[in-house]
């Protein structure tokens, strides 16, 4: 029934290639010369995983060639760079997106499908790149694309794990992690076997008079590993621009292993050095807002570091120009603490190596450093034992402390009558050990201190860095809410909407100028866009149904309202709640009469999201909500009233499916905690409502598309230190409807209730630090208003159109500008030929 105009008809990236070159991917040339030599197999025994490498492989040389002229470009215009240190990149799949983006989707799909490939089947053959995980990783993906969308010189660093975020399995309903090899048949990357950095650790720093009779510092003996550089192509959408994504590996510097070990049978510590090497950059830790302080965290954080500090800084002693030009020509941004020690690092390259001043150096490194914080969560914020970095990195250490001497300092110059605000500020906390504040070492090395969006930026500086923005002015902290890319999340997770709206639009420029979306508005009354609109809607309903039933084997009714919560799983983004909710929603059926079910809206409750395998209680959440669908889902008196899916792996790749097919999804989190969020982002975009809690950006969500159009519960952020109070001094009262809810899993109906008991005890007798009890009515009462929203369904539609039409706000082009104003202080280099 789709009547839309298909992507060659329409003004677009693909219309802008060369009919020969067009000729030529459609006579499968590149495809069958890869799949012949680079393969070694013929056609007739070209499987789906052949045809995914040999298209890949095929792709990857159209990027290569893209990427070598850019990186001529940008050297030769040798104009200001940014360099994003990301400790994740959660990229997904890169085929579909490389596909879109170099504008040869079309005549792929036309090419594989004469050779009797379905193209969605190659591409699915791809695993993801999922070195990441969650908002922060995926945010630097997202920066990626973008930066190469808008032609800036940019560069990202980060660390090639041998494994990404496990892989997770449900086994009677409890998370089982598998290890990820997504290395395995990975095209992408670009082994650079001649960059290679010597890495150092532990050792001891010497004092000796240099030829000018100063006294310096040196790093001597100690450890030596390896860096060496992967690169992975960065296609900008519609354009030439090819940007580098660097990952360092890391490797034994003494070679292979000890042959003299070896030879003498000394098997094992034969190859122990190489795998204590390797081991570095082997695991991403998989803990999303949580820091546990591990050594080979930090071994993991300076490598990384000091391999693209070493990089950024032979790149720039190439120019020839002058120290004090540094800071015109490198940017680099901090996403979040993880890479500090980079500030520490350049410092020690410029003073120890190159022989400048103290003042000189720190002036350079903090014109330099941006630094973005993702979250104000007490046990996200890094801290570094002392004595660990003692041992790990001496020199680090004695400029960290010199750093928080001068500083301290000067705020003692500035406040003298003030003795805590010292305790306070110092970046060294004097606790048992003593540990390094990596958020303050953050601030006091940068220019600028930007949370991610407006209600999380407003908190860091009225409580977390309140003292440095008394000291510091409010000039040096500032706000840039997160968005994410339309090209991923809009063009190829929903073609068929990205289609339509391209037809309206006589055009795809909005996802390159997101803004042009609200022009979509103007239809929102027209019948056959409201039509095709709802179809598109069911069909990725469709598809989500079809991908359920292959992964667990339920039938889901796409009739239902679909209630969509992804995310990782965590106590402050309140699965618990959702649960507690979905079985409120359970007693509630089963108590009513056949008429009264009859007025029932039918819900598809769907969970997604992985739990840190050490987070205990994220375990429990995900436990209950498998136990809850076993329960529901069989329960014949229920029938399609209520579904509870959670689907295994949430990733990249099912993002894709999930977001364009969510009627309803849930940003639910305590008022205050969620730094942003972008999942928010992601399903409105789509065409999805939301039901949320003033926190992250769903206020400016709220402000975009306006208040009709989004349901909105619970306590305000600042309401939430009040009632954690009151919960501390007992005046607290569990809320009759959760009581409810705990009854009955206290009766064991959804497994034995010892299961859960730490869950429950948690909010009833333990302070219910996440305020469920204080929402949980509100919610309730929400979710009542979402469901008869949904019975009209014309409303429901124009609500859905208002708010894509409002979202050009979101985008990370928005976002990247901003950074690039404001902070970076970097051009976009033109690409005109
Ligand atoms: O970063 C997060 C995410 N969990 O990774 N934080 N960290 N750390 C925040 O919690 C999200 O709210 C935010 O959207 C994301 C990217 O800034």
């Amino acid at each position: 029934t789709f009547t839309g105009l298909g992507p060659a008809e329409i003004k677009n990236v693909e219309a802008s290639i060369p009919e020969p070159l067009r000729e030529a991917w459609r006579e499968h040339k590149y495809f069958v010369r890869h799949v012949e030599t680079t393969l070694a197999r013929s056609l007739y025994n070209c499987d789906e995983l052949a045809a995914y490498s040999g298209t890949a492989l095929a792709f990857r040389d159209r990027l290569i060639i893209e990427w070598n002229k850019t990186q001529q470009r940008q050297t030769f215009t040798d104009q200001k760079r940014v360099y994003y240190l990301s400790l994740e990149f959660l990229m997904g799949r890169t085929l579909d997106n490389a596909m879109l983006n170099v504008g040869l989707k079309d005549v792929a799909r036309d090419g594989l499908s004469d050779l009797g490939f379905r193209i969605e089947d190659v591409i699915n053959q791809e695993h993801d790149a999922a070195l990441g995980n969650g908002g922060l990783g995926r945010l630097a993906a997202c920066f990626l694309d973008s930066m190469a969308t808008l032609n800036y010189p940019a560069w990202g660093y980060g660390l090639r794990y041998r494994y990404g975020i496990f892989k997770q399995e449900i086994v009677n309903g409890y998370q089982v992690e598998i290890p990820d090899y997504w290395l395995d048949n990975n095209p992408w990357e670009f082994p650079r076997h001649e960059i290679t950095v010597d890495i150092q650790f532990y050792g001891n720093v010497k004092k000796y008079q240099d030829e000018n009779g100063r006294i310096s510092n040196s790093w001597e003996d100690g450890e030596i590993v390896q860096a060496i550089a992967y690169d992975v192509p960065i296609p900008g959408y519609g354009t030439k621009t090819t940007n580098n994504l660097r990952l360092w590996s890391s490797k034994a510097s003494s070679g292979e292993f000890d042959f003299q070990k070896f030879n003498a049978g000394d098997y094992e510590s034969a190859v122990a050095d190489q795998q204590r090497a390797e081991t570095i950059s082997a695991v991403l830790y998989p803990n999303d807002n949580l820091e546990r302080g591990k050594e080979l965290r930090l071994k993991q954080q300076y490598f990384w570091c000091a391999a693209s500090l070493f990089d950024i800084v032979r790149r720039f002693k190439k120019t020839k120009r002058a120290w004090a030009e540094f800071p015109d020509q490198v940017a680099i941004q901090l996403n979040d603490t993880h890479p500090t020690l980079a500030i520490v690092e350049l410092q020690r390259i410029l003073i120890d190596k190159e022989g400048l001043e103290w003042d000189e150096a720190w002036n350079i490194v903090t014109k330099t450093f941006g630094y973005t914080n993702h979250t104000v969560l007490p046990e996200a914020l890094e801290k570094w034992s002392v004595p660990l970095m003692q041992n790990l990195l001496p020199r680090h250490l004695q400029i960290i402390y010199e750093v928080n001497l001068f500083f301290l300092q000067s705020v003692e110059k500035r406040f003298p009558n003030d003795r805590d605000i010292l305790s306070r500020v110092s970046i060294i906390e004097e606790s048992h050990p003593k540990m390094v504040r990596m958020a303050y070492l953050a601030i006091i090395g940068s220019h600028k201190v930007n949370g991610v969006a407006e209600l999380h930026s407003d908190l860091l500086k009225s409580t977390l860095f309140k003292d440095f923005v008394k000291i510091y002015g409010p000039d040096r902290f500032t706000n840039v809410t997160n968005g994410i890319t339309p090209r991923r999340w809009l063009h190829q997770a929903n073609p068929r909407l990205s289609a339509l709206i391209a037809e309206k639009l006589g055009g795809y420029d909005f996802l390159k100028d997101l803004t042009l979306l609200d022009k979509v508005e103007a239809f929102v009354d027209d019948k056959a866009f409201r039509e095709e609109w709802a179809v598109i809607k069911r069909e990725n309903k469709l598809r989500l149904a079809r991908h359920i039933k292959a992964t667990t084997g339920f039938d889901v009714n796409p009739n239902a309202l679909f209630d969509v919560q992804v995310k990782r799983i965590h106590e402050y983004k309140r699965q618990q709640l959702n649960i507690f909710g979905v079985i409120h929603r359970y007693l509630s059926i089963k108590a009513m009469s056949a008429e009264e079910k009859k007025k029932v809206v039918p819900r598809v409750s769907i969970f997604g999201g992985k739990a840190a395998p050490g987070y205990w209680m994220a375990k429990t959440i995900i436990h209950l909500i498998n136990n809850v669908a076993d329960v529901v889902n069989k329960d014949p008196e229920v029938g399609d009233l209520l579904k509870v899916i959670f689907i295994a792996d949430y990733n990249v790749s099912k993002a894709e499916i999930i977001c364009p097919a969510s009627d309803i999804s849930e940003h639910i989190s305590t008022a205050g905690t969620e730094g942003s969020g972008t999942s928010n982002m992601k399903f409105v975009l789509n065409g999805g409502l939301i039901i949320g809690t003033c926190d992250g950006a769903n206020i400016e969500i709220t402000r975009e598309i306006g208040e009709q159009n989004i349901f909105l519960f619970g306590n305000l952020a600042e309401d939430v230190e009040d009632l954690r109070h009151r919960h501390f001094y007992g005046d607290f009262k569990l809320d009759p409807q959760l009581e409810r809810v705990f009854d009955a899993i206290k009766d064991n109906v959804f497994g034995d209730k010892a299961d859960f008991s730490a869950l429950t005890s948690s909010i009833e007798e333990h302070g219910d630090y996440y305020l469920v009890s204080d929402d949980f009515n509100s919610y309730i009462t929400t979710h009542e208003m979402v469901d008869e929203a949904f019975q009209n369904q014309e409303e429901w539609l124009a609500k859905s159109i208002t708010s894509v039409a409002r979202m050009g706000f979101f985008s990370m082009d928005r976002v990247t500008n901003e950074y690039a104003d404001s902070i970076w202080n970097v051009e976009p280099l033109d690409v005109t030929d």
